[in-house]
């Protein structure tokens, strides 16, 4: 069996320095951001999700997802509008950096789209999940990074509680994890405190690890951000509560797709409801703007 060793050199370790994270995506695909939410953020956000998991539970709505082994650990979907802390933490800043530096400069400056917002708790028990790519069904087309993800730790996160495992330099790799068993990858848990914020290329191979503890839960939130042309997993402003959405900025509500703006064509919403109509976004930039970016070649 070949055996895919980690990346050369120190592997990251959580950080408060914001441009060693950017390096150690760059380089091994993934960094961890110590402090990247307030204890208080903390203590909201995981209550809220207790909250939550527990409500659906009762009402028979907790699904199990085919990207687990087993149905022992909890996931929660689109979490934007249980809570503003949720709601918010799509344009959080760090997050927006992050993004920003791992997807790169968009198309005629167009904001970029959140794919998803949820939750993923392991508990006592939970198997874990299996290598693979958050773009595995981007890559056998396309090898560049068009998917930037953060995951941050409601909780501790060590190797024992089911921390993400991640094989550090495989976002370099160009292709899909091998899975018949000829290739073991090495992978490391990516450790930090609660409050933390796991900063990884979509490419990069990973998955929840196997929670071993005997009574403690992990829980994980799990944002994805794509440039504005692509799709992402649902189409949010049917998805969401407009009264909740009423209370958003301008650039949350772009960043959830209520721009009806895309490669610099506005195209209005004919059929929108009123109060979904109410919270689009139209602004596309000025022509002049767009003109010049688009011929930039000719003048040049
Ligand atoms: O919760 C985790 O540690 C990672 C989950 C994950 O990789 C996924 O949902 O794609
Ligand atoms: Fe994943």
């Amino acid at each position: 069996m070949q055996i895919i060793p980690v990346s050369e050199g120190p592997l990251p370790t959580a950080t408060t320095d914001r441009e060693q994270v950017k390096a150690d995506v760059t380089k091994h695909g993934y960094g961890i951001l110590k402090d990247a939410l307030s204890p208080e953020q903390v203590r909201l956000m995981r209550s809220v999700l207790s909250r939550e998991i527990e409500k659906e539970e009762k009402a028979g709505n907790i699904k199990e997802s085919y990207t687990d082994r087993d149905a022992t650990n909890r996931r929660l979907a689109i979490l934007m509008d249980r809570h503003e802390c949720f709601r918010d933490l799509v344009e959080d800043p760090m997050a927006m950096e992050m993004a920003q530096f791992i997807l790169g400069p968009s198309y005629l400056n167009e904001p970029f789209l959140l794919h998803a917002l949820s939750a993923n708790v392991t508990r006592p028990g939970s198997r874990d999940m299996g290598i693979h790519g958050d773009t595995d069904y981007i890559l056998p087309h396309y090898d560049a990074p068009l998917f930037a993800r953060v995951i941050w730790f409601l909780d501790d996160f060590d190797e024992e509680v089911g921390a993400t495992r991640v094989v550090p330099g495989s976002h370099r790799l160009g292709h899909l994890p091998i899975k018949d068993g000829s290739v073991r990858y090495e992978s490391v848990a990516a450790e930090g405190p609660a409050g933390s914020a796991l900063i990884y290329d979509g490419r990069l191979y990973h998955g929840t690890g196997a929670n071993r503890s005997k009574d403690r839960e992990r829980a994980g939130v799990i944002a994805g951000y794509i440039h504005p042309w692509m799709r992402p997993m649902g189409f949010f402003p049917l998805l969401l509560d407009p009264e909740m959405m009423k209370g958003a900025s301008e650039r949350c509500r772009q960043l959830l797709g209520y721009s009806t703006v895309n490669i610099g064509f506005d195209q209005p919403w004919k059929y929108a409801p009123a109060e979904i109509d109410a919270l689009r976004v139209s602004h596309a930039r000025p022509l002049e703007e767009m003109r010049h970016q688009v011929r930039q070649d000719e003048t040049a």
